[in-house]
């Protein structure tokens, strides 16, 4: 027996016993992670003030944007100690107020159908034995990351820089499950649906759906494990779908569900939410009508310094080390860059390991300040494909797709 199986084995071991553990855990109620708010954060916008919070399970100390449903801002320090988001820090973002309390592993179903051969009901086992192991590190980021940043201020979850984190996932491919049911000639989408739902009738359930040949592409996965372990419950557990190098609104969690479409899905969260300017880096001026929008797609590179903040003071004629992350959104890093004065000069960053392209990527640089005074740094991913950050922000109704190039302003004495 292979080594890599013999890992394969203990490592699905770990996860169906850890599954069977997690059936009983709950959430926490309204009241607890209210009451939790012994300490406070300012996020850097206007109507910043935040509690801090350590009620909900399995999670650590996290920015309490709402309580239910929930959402759960990453404290940006987090971004400075590594690559991968730890678990308990990563972001959460529910949109409907009824997600199951408990879980039983072992009763739990992921049903494929629709234009399918032969329609199918697979155990957590099933997957985990039955399908070829697949892993990738990626980007999980949502659309409206940053959007307390928008000026015009827009509506939606005021999120500062932290709905965003990186996993390896684990899990199976897509493809190879569709490839089992035997997906129809003339199938045109696939559709995933979660266990989650409104507390109303009328509320529309959350579905997304993928083109047929993006669902296809052997990346797109299912996953049961995220950095090693079971998913986090409100992170999805037990499985989730895994859409490397696409907003994570697609990244369907509780996922119980896959139908296969011969129509292009015309639901409210495809056809109406989600939606963003067909322009370039979906943008359109405050007030502007009359262009087209498409569902939001691909992620787009980002960069971020996350050892120094705004105010932070550093001494003239001293060298100072600046580290960050990167990520090239839907194609990897090739080149971060830096400037110590305010744009006008550029040097390239030195990047450290690649972990895929989907990926964070850590990078780092220094610079000694010539003079007393203020310094402002920025700095800006390029990927693979070329495309790079731009220096102005781009604006739409939605507060989607922030990724202008990162100013800190840093005073130096
Ligand atoms: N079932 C279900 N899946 C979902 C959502 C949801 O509301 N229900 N929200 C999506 C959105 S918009 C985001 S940003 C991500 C958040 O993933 P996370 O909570 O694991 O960070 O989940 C996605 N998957
Ligand atoms: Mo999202």
């Amino acid at each position: 027996m292979s080594e890599r199986h013999d890992h394969d084995a203990m490592s699905r071991r770990r996860f169906l016993q850890a599954a069977g553990l997690l059936g009983s855990v709950g959430l926490a109620g309204g009241a607890a992670a209210l009451d939790a708010g012994a300490n406070a954060i300012r996020l850097p916008f206007a109507n910043g003030e935040r509690d801090l919070t350590r009620a909900f399970p399995q999670k650590g100390n996290m920015i309490l944007l709402r309580t239910r449903p929930p959402m759960l801002e990453t404290p940006f320090e987090v971004f400075d100690q590594g690559v991968f988001t730890p678990n308990d820090r990563f972001f959460v973002r529910w949109h409907l107020a009824y997600i199951p309390t408990q879980i039983d592993a072992d009763a739990f179903r992921l049903t494929v159908h629709g234009k399918v051969g032969k329609p199918l009901s697979l155990s957590l086992k099933q997957l985990m034995t039955e399908f070829e192991r697949f892993e990738i590190a990626a980007v999980n980021q949502c659309s409206g990351n940053s959007r307390g940043f928008f000026e015009p201020r827009v509506a939606g979850g005021q999120w500062a820089n932290g709905a965003m984190g990186c996993a390896r996932w684990t899990g199976v491919r897509l493809k190879d499950v569709l490839d089992r049911v035997g997906v129809n000639t003339g199938a045109v989408q696939v559709r995933f649906n979660g266990l989650d739902s409104g507390t109303l009738a009328a509320t529309p359930d959350f579905l997304k759906s993928l083109d047929i040949d993006h669902a296809r592409d052997g990346e797109v996965m299912l996953a049961y494990g995220m950095n090693g372990e079971q998913l986090p419950v409100l992170n999805g557990f037990p499985l989730r779908l895994v859409v490397p190098g696409w907003y994570s609104t697609y990244w369907v969690k509780m996922l119980n569900d896959v139908e296969v479409l011969d129509k292009a899905d015309d639901n409210y969260w495809m056809a109406k939410a989600y939606m963003i300017p067909d322009t370039p880096h979906a943008n359109v001026a405050p007030g502007q009508t009359g262009f087209k929008s498409v569902p939001i797609n691909r992620l787009v590179p980002r960069s971020f310094i996350t050892n120094l903040r705004d105010g932070d003071k550093v001494l003239a004629g001293h060298p100072v080390a600046i580290r960050g992350i990167a990520f090239g959104g839907d194609a990897g890093v090739k080149q971060v860059q830096f400037s110590s004065d305010g744009g006008e000069h550029w040097l390239d960053a030195r990047l450290e390991e690649d972990h895929g392209k989907y990926a964070f990527r850590r990078w780092n640089a220094h610079f000694t300040p010539a003079r007393r005074g203020d310094a402002e740094l920025m700095v800006k991913a390029v990927n693979s494909n070329g495309v790079e950050q731009p220096v102005t922000p781009n604006w739409n109704g939605g507060g989607f797709m922030r990724n202008v190039a990162e100013r800190t302003k840093l005073v130096v004495a």
